[in-house]
């Protein structure tokens, strides 16, 4: 071998050298691209089991649920918490035997809502019942103390109907007997009952709830502002939490942030919304749609929003009058509710839109709201009387389970209660 050879052979073995390293380098990363490729795989594969056994549990849960009548609602909703054995639970508690609860019976949720609804109505009745009390004391009514209860009953918005009807019954009732103070009372509770029931008695239905088997359509209309759309999403949880197959027409096309606000409404009680996004939708189209859908769905219980204004050219009336139609033509043997939504601390400008409404809207029922903080509650027995309509629902406070089905009882004990 010459040195020439020798180069030559050295140059080549080291061509051979590099290409077979590089050679090797690259297997090497293919074997590592494989390994990782083998892994993800392996990695996706557990997914997927991980999924698919999350899905069966999910399922036996609703499969559990629906067995058990447990209502499937959205985890995010914070449950009440026991809190502390106070003049409040006292007070629940016992307006909840009053009504025949056994010890068993009786729930966190309702005690909450109960001392929501006393507190909320602690305005009203500090300048009506405290006041009371105080000119009362102990002694037995007299004509004066009947001039004062009088205009207390006035100033808390009661009304001049339902205020007539009380005095006047308080009355005849002073011209036969001695009334002690603590007597008076019992009977004004009585009597404002009685106001109250009226409308519900005459509507043959004690409690409003979705017909099973049917399709029940409620409309939520009043002026703007008042509570509508808060009050359907707490409807909506309501209904769902009830095991009432539910959804939601967005039917406010008006407010461009009507359907966002539902939708969140929606989310929280896991119920569906039908909407139109496109500016100017017309509300009866969408409670076209929102029908096809419950239809097709079997869905209970349709609730709808409405607007509470409209462009000046459109009438509030008309537009609401143009929702029944359709429903009536496409669903006749819907059930149909049209509950006026009403906020308590309007006071008397609120009775004014229940009369002005109840002229054209064919109403069937009202759900006060804004309970809480005002001191003007007195307003729901001026809508018994005044307008006649049934109270269904009464809220008292912005969150979700801040509404429940209206019980005269609950409401005059905690209007009247005594601290
Ligand atoms: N404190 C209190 N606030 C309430 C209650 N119900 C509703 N609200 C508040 O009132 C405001 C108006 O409520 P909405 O539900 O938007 O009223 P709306 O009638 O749908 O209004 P429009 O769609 O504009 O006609 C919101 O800030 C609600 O949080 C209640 O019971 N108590
Ligand atoms: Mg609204």
């Amino acid at each position: 071998m010459t040195n020439t050879d020798s180069d030559n052979s050295r140059e080549w073995a080291s061509q051979a050298y590099a290409l077979l390293k590089k050679r090797q380098e690259e297997q090497k990363q293919e074997l590592e691209r494989r390994e990782e490729q083998k892994q993800e795989l392996e990695r996706r594969e557990e997914q997927k089991q991980e999924l698919e056994r999350r899905e069966e549990q999910k399922q036996e849960l609703i499969d559990k649920a629906n067995k058990e009548n447990i209502p499937i609602v959205s985890k995010t909703i914070e449950e009440p918490k026991l809190g502390e054995f106070d003049d409040n639970f006292t007070w629940s508690a016992m307006i909840l035997v009053a009504q025949g609860k056994k010890i068993n019976q009786i729930s966190i949720d309702e005690i909450d809502w109960l001392t929501k609804l006393r507190r909320g109505l602690e305005e009203t009745r500090k300048g009506f019942v405290t006041e009371l009390l105080d000119k009362l004391g102990d002694d037995p009514l007299t004509p004066e103390s009947l001039d004062d209860l009088e205009t207390l009953l006035i100033r808390a918005d009661v009304g001049i109907d339902s205020t007539d009807k009380v005095i006047n019954s308080l009355r005849k009732k002073l011209n036969e007997e001695v009334v002690g103070g603590e007597a008076g009372i019992k009977f004004l509770k009585k009597e404002l009952k009685l106001i109250i029931d009226k409308p519900i008695k005459n509507s043959g239905v004690d409690l409003l709830v979705p017909e099973k088997g049917k399709l029940n359509v409620w409309l939520l209309v009043g002026v703007n502002g008042v509570g509508k759309t808060t009050t359907l999403g707490k409807l909506a949880y309501l209904s769902s939490r009830s095991n009432y197959k539910t959804l939601i027409a967005a039917a406010d096309t008006f407010r461009a942030a009507a359907v966002e606000q539902l939708k969140v409404w929606g989310k929280r009680s896991n119920v569906d919304v039908i909407s139109n996004q496109s500016k100017n939708a017309d509300p009866a189209a969408v409670v076209f749609d929102a029908i096809n859908a419950a239809k097709k769905r079997n869905v209970d219980l349709l609730l709808v929003d409405t607007a509470g204004r409209l462009q000046t050219k459109n009438n509030l009336m008309d537009e609401l009058a143009k929702i029944k139609k359709i429903i009536d033509k496409k669903v006749p043997d819907a059930i149909v509710e049209s509950l006026l939504v009403l906020d308590a601390s309007q006071g008397q400008n609120g009775l004014k839109q229940a009369k002005s409404f109840a002229k054209s809207a064919n109403l069937s029922g009202a759900i006060i709201t804004k309970l809480d903080g005002t001191s003007r509650g007195g307003v729901s027995l001026a809508v018994s009387e005044e307008v006649n309509l049934p109270i269904r629902f009464i809220g008292a406070g912005e969150g979700i389970k801040d509404l429940r089905p209206f019980n005269s009882f609950e409401f005059v004990e905690a209007l009247l209660a005594d601290k």
